[in-house]
């Protein structure tokens, strides 16, 4: 690969960095017209929305463009320490909007298209979010990287660039149906493809012993076959700071060498064939989240991704000279769960077998290169790779586990002598009920430092999950609450508030959340207050008209929002959200109570279920068929509805989350690590009916008892009733209106008289109910009453809602970045 020019330009324009068009109307009309007829190849009267949507999209990168070859070319010179976030997923979300708000464009934009005769708004509906994410761990990548390069911290996020990301859900019959989500159909003007930088990877094969020059007994690999890494790189603009870093994710492609001499045999059918083949790595993201496949493709896809990543990161920033024993200094690979932890035998066998480091040397390189997010607390979501698959695809790897573990397995034993229960438990290998490598046991022993995701999260990792590890080194456990990107989830998806806020304490909120404390007092303020209502109802009414687009479904006016978005999944209990209304609707039909009594409210579901899931898409059938039962029936008198669009995804978020009143967030406790919505809704002002789980904890405490309805068993509570023996039917038989609104669903009423439809989810409750959704059902009534009384008070309601935005701002994930700053990478910002 040549870099850079063979002769030293003597043109003057050639050392220049490359001209931003003017910041004004008639120097972005002048971008946009050009970019439309030079790119696109139309004029503007023959452009259709899709030519303008593109021509936009790289007019906007033109005017991020000077700042972004500077920032990486400082980045290489600067030689400060970096982060690579390594993670299998970036939720993005639209790119348009936030690069408009990061370049200062969105006023100009707007003004100079509609002097074109084009609405902005309609050119943003054009965008196909890139869904490269399942959930929460994806969407957390996507708000760790636009914080770090807001706060100007020297950092590159490496991925995969899937061909198909999260699956598109539709509903037919009220089943979940997924079709492929075709991001790239129409071109993605955001990438910038590096064909010329690919790096090869290689898989499969044996390893070899040999002697080198100097008499040392080395090994090497031998592999079978090999694919093509190819980067594409994306901007990550810091919000107007003059900042872009990058995001580089690796798309596969067969490599020629493979290709030629199978076309040479002949052929040419099992030629294409492996071209598939090798392709097939980065086709797809897995929609499993949190629970992990164990599939081949799945270890193809890890090793495919973070093999490229370390490689690039030392031939392209550090260089030829640079001294490898050093690479401390300059990096710090951040996992993102498991799932990139095949970096570290990767990062051990380049020192070792390419470098020629002795094994001491390597590890003591390597143990200071890495550090562990864990993202969860479930046993069956920690990911384990059979020692057959793995010593079958990357033998070397495997060879260099067990080193790794003998080395690690002996320092327990010094440690904890006689304790071999111990050893065994520790060990980064599992015997049962197959050899497997634990690769957050690989994870552990390799990291500096592993950090839950909240305070709660992270002590029960020590105290339970990783307890073991704890206790050998317990300097090495922190916790980094999660945090989230103030500018899509406030600045950008609540314009409305965003204005409100400025005007009364000054912009500075956007990169100083903290700041949001200042409005504290307007909740005392009735005149801040009807102002704070206006915005929610301008959101509101926002949401009904997208809905009403989208999905054919009308919000009725004045109803609480009631919103439950979130990965569907039995832990997070969406079966206790439906049970709640399936009780009002039973007990309105049954004549208990009058419709009138029924606080009017709309609850709001969107939910994806792994396609494997089988009792996630029951729940999934389950709510759809009780909406379309309760929405027609005319006794509820239009006061109990429930909307379930579909294919939510971060595009949905931002209108949805804005617009709700209440935000659900009723996982058991000890389960949900430490949920990001939940943050996302008491920055914009709904109120929380949640668990003493995960962030929720926190979130309480910030806000305070009187304004958060808290409702559950408590984790140490959930133990105990584990230990003594849980038995939902107990539940079901004592409490009248739980067993009412049971037997409801087995009536059939829900499933056109058929009584057996939802048998699968009912008898899982009353004979498993795995995470106690009957133990809390009572207690979340009672909260629910609560929320009725207080929303009857619209006064003490929106006094609440105000103090949820004011108090939130530690959820910043601005605030988080700088955590991991000090308390895991130390590292400080560049300027
Ligand atoms: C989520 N985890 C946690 N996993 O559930 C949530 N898993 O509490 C937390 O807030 C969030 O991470 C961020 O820390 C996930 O989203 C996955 O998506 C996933 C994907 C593949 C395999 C396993």
């Amino acid at each position: 690969r040549v870099l850079g020019p063979a002769n030293k330009p003597t043109h003057p324009m050639a050392l220049a960095p490359v001209a931003t068009p003017r910041h004004s109307v008639d120097g972005f009309v002048q971008e946009f017209l050009h970019e439309l007829n030079t790119t696109q190849g139309v004029t503007l009267s023959a452009s259709t929305i899709n030519d303008q949507y593109k021509a936009l999209a790289l007019t906007v990168r033109n005017y991020l463009m000077a700042r972004w070859l500077e920032t990486t070319r400082n980045s290489i010179k600067s030689k400060s320490k970096a982060v690579a976030y390594l993670s299998a997923e970036y939720l993005l979300g639209r790119q348009l909007g936030n690069a408009l708000l990061a370049a200062d464009l969105a006023d100009i934009a707007q003004e100079g298209l509609k002097q074109c005769g084009i609405e902005l708004w309609q050119l943003r509906a054009q965008e196909v979010e890139p869904g490269l994410g399942n959930g929460g761990l994806g969407r957390l990548a996507a708000c760790f990287i636009d914080s770090l390069a807001t706060m100007n911290v020297p950092s590159v996020g490496y991925g995969i660039r899937y061909e198909y990301g999260i699956f598109r859900q539709t509903f037919v019959d009220g089943r979940q149906v997924e079709q492929p989500d075709t991001w790239l159909s129409l071109g993605s003007p955001w990438e910038f493809p590096h064909p010329e930088a690919a790096v090869t990877i290689n898989f499969g094969g044996t390893t070899e012993k040999y002697t080198d020059e100097d008499g040392r007994e080395r090994t090497r690999w031998l592999p079978e076959w090999d694919v093509q890494a190819i980067p594409y790189n994306y901007m990550v603009p810091g919000y107007l700071n003059g900042r872009v870093n990058t995001l580089r994710l690796w798309s596969a492609e067969a490599t020629r060498a493979f290709d030629l001499q199978i076309f040479n045999s002949g052929d040419y059918a099992r030629a294409v064939r492996a071209q598939t083949f090798a392709e097939n790595i980065s086709k797809v993201l897995y929609p499993e989240d949190s629970t992990p496949q164990g599939k081949e493709l799945r270890l193809q896809q890890q090793y495919f991704f973070v093999a490229a990543s370390i490689r690039d990161f030392i031939n392209q920033v550090l260089g030829e000279d640079f001294d490898l024993h050093n690479l401390s200094d300059r990096i710090i690979f951040q996992l993102n769960d498991t799932h990139p932890v095949i970096g570290v035998p990767e990062l051990m066998r380049v020192l070792i077998d390419e470098e020629g480091f002795g094994w001491d040397e390597a590890w003591e390189v390597t143990s200071k290169c890495f550090a562990y997010t864990c993202h969860t607390l479930l046993p069956e979501a920690l990911e384990v790779w059979p020692t057959e698959l793995l010593g079958r695809l990357l033998p070397r790897h495997l060879e260099i586990i067990y080193a790794i573990n003998d080395r690690f397995l002996e320092q327990v034993r010094d440690r904890f002598p006689g304790d071999e229960v111990r050893v065994g438990r520790m060990s980064i290998i599992a015997e049962y009920p197959e050899r497997a490598v634990r690769m957050a046991h690989l994870a552990s022993v390799a990291a500096t430092k592993i950090n839950g995701v909240a305070e709660l999260h992270s002590q029960l990792l020590r105290d339970k999950v990783l307890k073991d590890f704890a206790d050998l080194w317990p300097e090495k456990f922190t916790n980094v609450t999660n945090g989230v990107t103030p500018r899509r989830f406030l600045r950008m998806a609540n314009y409305k508030l965003s204005g409100l806020l400025t005007e009364t304490i000054g912009s500075g909120w956007v990169t100083d959340l903290e700041r949001l404390r200042e409005l504290e007092p307007c909740a005392d303020d009735p005149e801040f207050r009807e102002k704070f209502r206006e915005v929610k109802a301008f959101n509101k009414r926002r949401l009904t008209n997208l809905l009403r687009a989208r999905d054919g479904i009308d919000l009725p006016e004045g109803h609480m929002l009631d919103v439950m978005v979130k990965r569907l999944h039995e832990y997070k209990r969406q079966s206790l959200k439906i049970l709640h209304v399936i009780s009002l609707y039973e007990q309105v039909i049954s004549g208990k109570i009058s419709a009138d009594e029924i606080t009017p409210r709309t609850v709001v579901f969107g939910a994806k279920a792994a396609p494997g899931y089988r009792l996630a898409k029951d729940t999934i059938h389950l709510i759809n068929k009780v909406a379309s039962v309760v929405n027609e029936d005319k006794r509820l008198d239009g006061r109990l509805k429930v909307a379930f669009p579909a294919n939510y995804n971060v595009t949905l978020a931002e209108k949805l989350i804005p617009a709700a009143d209440l935000s659900e967030q009723i996982s058991l406790a000890g389960k949900e690590a430490s949920g990001t919505g939940n943050m996302k809704f008491a920055l914009n002002g709904a109120l929380t009916i949640g668990t003493d789980d995960g962030a929720n904890v926190e979130i309480r405490e910030l806000v305070g008892d009187d304004h958060f309805f808290l409702f559950g068993m408590t984790e140490p509570e959930v133990e105990a009733l584990q230990a003594k023996g849980y038995h939902p039917g107990e539940y079901y038989q004592n409490n009248p209106q739980l067993k009412a609104a049971v037997d409801l669903i087995q009536s059939g009423i829900f499933s056109g008289g058929d009584r057996g439809t939802f048998d699968s989810l009912t008898s899982s409750w009353l004979y498993h109910d795995r995470f106690m959704v009957f133990a809390d059902f009572d207690s979340y009534i009672a909260a629910q009453k609560k929320v009725e009384e207080k929303y009857a008070d619209q006064d003490a309601w929106t006094r609440s809602a105000i103090l949820n935005m004011a108090r939130t701002g530690y959820f910043s994930s601005d605030r988080s970045m700088r955590d991991y700053m000090t308390r895991i990478w130390n590292i400080t910002p560049d300027f």
